[in-house]
């Protein structure tokens, strides 16, 4: 794992350095998820394949950006199924963008996922690292460096409401105006990375992107977003559910396959089960 650890720092550090280039173009090119892909986004799927590439645990990978899994080392033991820059349209306004990364152990299709991990592009480089503990590291003079451990409270106090309000059902509006009228905070920058980070590092809250009238099976990928923030959330001492079942015991029929998802503490994920038992 160590290896695998090392090859995300090396790309973490060459994906920022391809962040602060002027010209961020759209290329014509489409994902499998029918979003225009960014030049940005092709070149930083390039530099993590080039840096797994080197390592010969990894086997197979699979991409937000590529159609298919890819077989890297036919006797490695790993799977990692990654998205090497979401919300990369965010960076036209200055706004923070993340890596994520599931790392698995089996062939791909019958895997088990062992850790996961995410890095954070803002006016910090931080990484998450989660496998037994979840730990955080911050980019300094070249090198990440060992923060702390991040540990979820039993109750925070951060919504993200993800989603289009119209679109959502009228019990999951009510749900959300619920925890506003007890004084939750609405923090919502569209980047599921930098949202998601700041629950865990403010002590807890609610991370929600529901099944919506536009997007009945949700919006974000099962793979490459969903499963492995649900094991950091986990990992962190957090819940992590698509409205009733654990996220962590879903399958995925294709790669590119969605689910309703709801990541944060205790409190108000039990708050989502009640009112979803009830309504969904
Ligand atoms: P919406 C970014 O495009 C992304 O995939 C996630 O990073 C983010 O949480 C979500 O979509 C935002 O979606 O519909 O709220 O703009």
């Amino acid at each position: 794992m160590r290896d695998i650890f090392d090859a995300i720092q090396k790309s973490a550090k060459r994906i920022k350095d391809a962040i602060d280039v002027k010209d961020i173009g759209y290329s014509q090119q489409e994902n499998s998820s029918g979003e225009t892909q960014l030049e940005l986004d092709i070149k930083c799927d390039m530099i993590i394949e080039e840096e797994f590439s080197k390592v010969s645990s990894i086997n197979t990978i699979a991409s937000e950006e590529k159609e298919h899994e890819e077989v890297l080392h036919a006797n490695g033991k790993y799977f990692i199924a990654y998205d090497p820059l979401d919300g990369s349209s965010l960076i036209d306004v200055n706004l923070s963008v993340g890596s994520i990364f599931g790392i698995y152990e089996g062939a791909f299709g019958t895997e088990k996922m062992v850790a996961a991990c995410y890095v954070v592009y803002g006016p910090r480089v931080e990484m998450v690292f989660a496998q037994n503990k979840t730990k955080l590291y911050l980019l300094q003079a070249g090198e990440f460096e060992f923060v702390k451990e991040i540990r979820l409270g039993e109750k925070g106090k951060i919504m993200a409401p993800g989603g289009t309000q119209q679109n959502w059902e009228k019990y999951h509006k009510a749900m959300i105006d619920g925890f506003f009228a007890e004084g939750y905070r609405l923090r919502y920058s569209g980047g599921m990375v930098p949202d998601l980070h700041q629950i865990l590092l403010k002590g807890g809250g609610l991370f929600s992107y529901p099944a919506t009238s536009d997007k009945p099976k949700g919006k974000l990928r099962r793979l490459f977003e969903v499963f492995p923030f649900a094991f950091v959330y986990k990992t962190s001492g957090g819940e992590a559910i698509d409205g009733k079942n654990e996220l962590m015991s879903l399958g995925h029929a294709h790669i590119h396959d969605t689910s309703p998802c709801f990541f944060g503490s205790k409190y108000e994920v039990d708050r989502v089960k009640e009112v979803y038992a009830k309504n969904a």
